[in-house]
């Protein structure tokens, strides 16, 4: 009799062990697949994960200008590409669309009275110096007479880096979004 109630007891130890155990790796497995949610994809639809940042590509054609104020518009800015890694897997993915569109990006440059001029990187505001330069060959090459202070990614060029005119029509281009 008594033995029979040791033995129900022990089972029920083990039934109650199993159980937390299971209900353990259950909990542990939900927190790594959240942890994973954060770290792969945070990019909310319609900006898409390309490499480091959340980007919206889009096909419609506007200035340079007219970009900067739509991704504003959007709560957005015109794409920033602090570092080389940033530009060059943007610029793959680009060649990879291979739409025939040039793709305005958020630098600008902010006194084309100096060679060169002065190109910063705008976000929400405020103005990051360029730490490297990518344009193409002979690029950029606006001056104060012929000022072409934005820039884009240059489809006749296979989307190398060109600055051009903020407002010419024959150079509109599609634009990159970044959130
Ligand atoms: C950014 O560039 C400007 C002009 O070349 C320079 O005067 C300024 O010190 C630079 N700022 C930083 C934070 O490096
Ligand atoms: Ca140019």
């Amino acid at each position: 009799m008594c033995y029979t109630y040791v033995l129900l007891f022990i089972n029920a130890i083990v039934v109650a062990l199993m159980a937390m155990y299971v209900y353990e790796n259950e909990r542990r497995k939900v927190e790594i697949s959240a942890k994973q949610d954060r770290t792969v994809d945070t990019c909310t639809s319609p900006y898409e994960r390309i490499g480091d940042g959340c980007y919206l590509i889009i096909n419609y054609k506007v200035s340079g200008d007219a970009a900067f104020a739509l991704c504003t518009e959007r709560g957005a800015y015109l794409a920033n590409f602090e570092t080389l890694e940033e530009a060059m897997t943007m610029k793959l993915k680009l060649q990879r669309m291979n739409t025939g569109l040039h793709y305005y990006v958020g630098g600008r440059n902010i006194n084309h009275y100096i060679p060169i001029g002065d190109w910063r990187w705008i976000k929400n505001g405020k103005m990051h110096n360029f730490t490297y330069y990518a344009f193409d060959a002979g690029q950029p090459n606006g001056n104060s007479k012929l000022p072409q202070d934005c820039m884009f990614f240059y489809a006749a060029v296979s989307y190398k880096f060109h600055d051009v005119p903020c407002d010419f029509k024959d150079l509109f281009g599609g634009y990159i979004c970044e959130q």
